[in-house]
């Protein structure tokens, strides 16, 4: 089988009629961004699947406008923390209580090209979604986005969200059975501490039914993240094209382009050579670059472009392919656990896009090359060694193969 075929053989494995799981086994229901990104693979070869993905993602919206990170469509036992433990009912169907990086809308302007009829019966939606992310996340109005949970985030066990996680009291979490430490090598998941404090905040959102006012107010974790708030801009540019297109009201959409492109300047931090999280509640930031800290070149924000530039160089003389997760120059930079150093195929995309636009060629050619080496030589795993190159976690991993369809990998 050629790499493509595989890809598509991956996806087409993964569908549990409608959906895509990210792998059999480990990840075994619907989960929001990886479903955007598989909509972008199947869009390579069919395309009314693809929007049958994205149809069903947002099947699972909340009144509020959320979009859930998990939905839990099949009892799947095998999966911890399932729905009894969420216990987030407040959507159409039984869902997580957080929401997840809302790529969306730049998959659906990707797709709308050649069918902007299909791609306008969602601006309605994403709009929803998007007000619910400054209103739920950002009810200050500061122009950063804070995320509730690491998990919200995508990048679980980020060093970033160490230190603000030192606020989570883990006291009532009690006893309890991951079950994937027993599917995939312990070094390379998020650790015991990082879990015990993933519980808790489900914990306390549940005990709150998951009110996006009282978390935002009280919730012992609360972080600007770089990610969310890049991919959030991004995707309220993609957005006010499409709505543009279709003739839509556009103005609540400038709006909140514009207090993003504002706030983002809240989270750079010189010493640290990029954008990185920020605690809301202490003020404190990370010190470290992490792949993130690329993500506002992908919204289209050049005020530190030079500065990154040279972060990415720094990057790429201590590892052998980008980009890693964190800073691989930081004592907690660690080159197969999970969000402390991997390199992922998604990121990859975005960051790499974000350099073509800008005019960077050249690094934007070097880490497309870089990720379809680590494809060819690791599988299409669910993401790799910066260091070596091996594919770590899960393995059939429907990101990674959307990203090589997506991309035009095959050579
Ligand atoms: C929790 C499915 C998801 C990704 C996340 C990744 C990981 C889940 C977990 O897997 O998170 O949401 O249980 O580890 O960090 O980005 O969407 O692939």
């Amino acid at each position: 089988m050629t790499m493509n075929e595989r890809a598509r053989a991956v996806l087409r494995g993964n569908d549990r009629g409608g959906y895509t799981i990210p792998t059999d086994g480990l990840y075994p229901y619907q989960w929001n961004w990886d479903s955007a990104f598989s909509a972008l693979g199947f869009a390579t070869f069919d395309r009314a699947r693809a929007w049958e993905e994205l149809e069903k993602l947002f099947e699972a919206q909340w009144p509020n406008g959320m979009v859930p990170h998990i939905i839990f469509r099949a009892d799947e036992p095998g999966y911890f923390p399932g729905p009894s433990i969420w216990q987030a009912d407040m959507g159409p169907m039984p869902s997580s209580g957080i929401s997840q990086p809302p790529v969306v809308a730049s998959v659906i302007r990707a797709l709308a090209e050649a069918e902007p009829e299909q791609a306008a019966g969602f601006i309605k939606r994403i709009d929803a979604w998007h007000e619910w992310w400054h209103r739920a996340r950002d009810p200050k109005g500061t122009g950063v986005i804070a995320i509730t949970h690491p998990w919200e985030s995508g990048r679980d066990n980020l060093p970033d969200w160490d230190r603000p996680g030192d606020m989570i009291d883990v006291s009532g979490v009690g006893e309890y059975t991951r079950s994937d430490t027993s599917l995939v090598d312990n070094d390379m998941r998020p650790e015991k501490q990082d879990y015990d404090r993933y519980l808790a905040l489900v914990y306390f959102g549940r005990e709150r039914q998951w009110d996006p006012e009282k978390i935002a107010v009280e919730n012992p974790f609360f972080v600007a993240d770089p990610g969310i708030t890049s991919i959030l801009l991004r995707a309220e540019k993609d957005l006010h094209v499409l709505a543009r297109g279709a003739g839509h009201e556009t103005a609540r959409i400038e709006d909140r382009i514009t207090r993003l492109e504002n706030g983002l300047e809240l989270l750079w931090n010189e010493d640290a050579g990029g954008y990185v999280a920020r605690d809301m509640r202490s003020g404190d930031q990370s010190r470290r670059a992490s792949a993130a800290s690329f993500l506002p070149l992908y919204a289209g924000i050049l005020t530190h472009k030079e500065e990154l530039l040279t972060t990415l160089r720094e990057f790429a003389e201590r590892v052998r392919y980008l980009v890693p997760s964190f800073d691989p120059r930081d004592e907690h930079f660690d080159h197969i656990r999970y969000w402390r150093g991997p390199a992922w195929a998604m990121i990859n995309f975005m960051i790499a896009n974000g350099l073509r636009d800008i005019g960077e060629y050249n690094w934007a050619d070097r880490i497309r090359s870089d990720t379809r080496e680590l494809i060819r030589n690791g599988g299409f795993a669910e993401y790799f060694s910066p260091i070596d190159g091996r594919g770590c976690g899960g393995g059939t991993f429907s990101w990674t193969a959307a990203i090589w369809l997506a991309w035009e990998l095959d050579e």
